[in-house]
């Protein structure tokens, strides 16, 4: 599934490039961890840019292409689980922008009904 570990990192965080102001979709890097000390689910992903948040990997197809695949939610986390999202794997697919706001924020929903607000930062080429 996805590349996991058990690193400590006081400060998960999130981030992508900036596209241009065109672009309907962009992809988010960096990691999720789970901040509960029990298992736990995400079952939603948003964003205040996008209207639809989607957690997707690589996979190698039949013809060795390297494809994106969508994780439906919800997607379970052990106790401290973090899920790595780096360039050319795992990563967080954002679609259809709606809107040009200065900030880019992830709102992750957890299936114990808490919710994380993570701010995107915007990393220069
Ligand atoms: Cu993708």
């Amino acid at each position: 599934m996805f590349v996991f570990c058990h690193k400590t990192n006081l400060n998960p965080s999130l981030w992508t490039f900036p596209v241009p102001d065109v672009a309907k979709t962009t992809a988010v890097y960096g990691m999720i961890q789970n901040p509960f000390g029990k298992e736990v689910s995400i079952v939603s992903l948003e964003s205040n840019q996008y209207k639809t948040v989607e957690l997707h990997k690589m996979e190698i197809d039949k013809e060795g292409i390297k494809r994106m695949r969508k994780i439906d939610f919800p997607i379970l986390l052990q106790p401290n689980e973090l899920i790595h999202l780096e360039r050319g794997g795992t990563h967080l697919m954002l679609l259809d922008k709606q809107n040009r706001n200065e900030k880019l924020i992830i709102t992750i929903q957890y299936s114990n009904g808490k919710i994380e607000k993570q701010e995107v930062e915007k990393k220069s080429l």
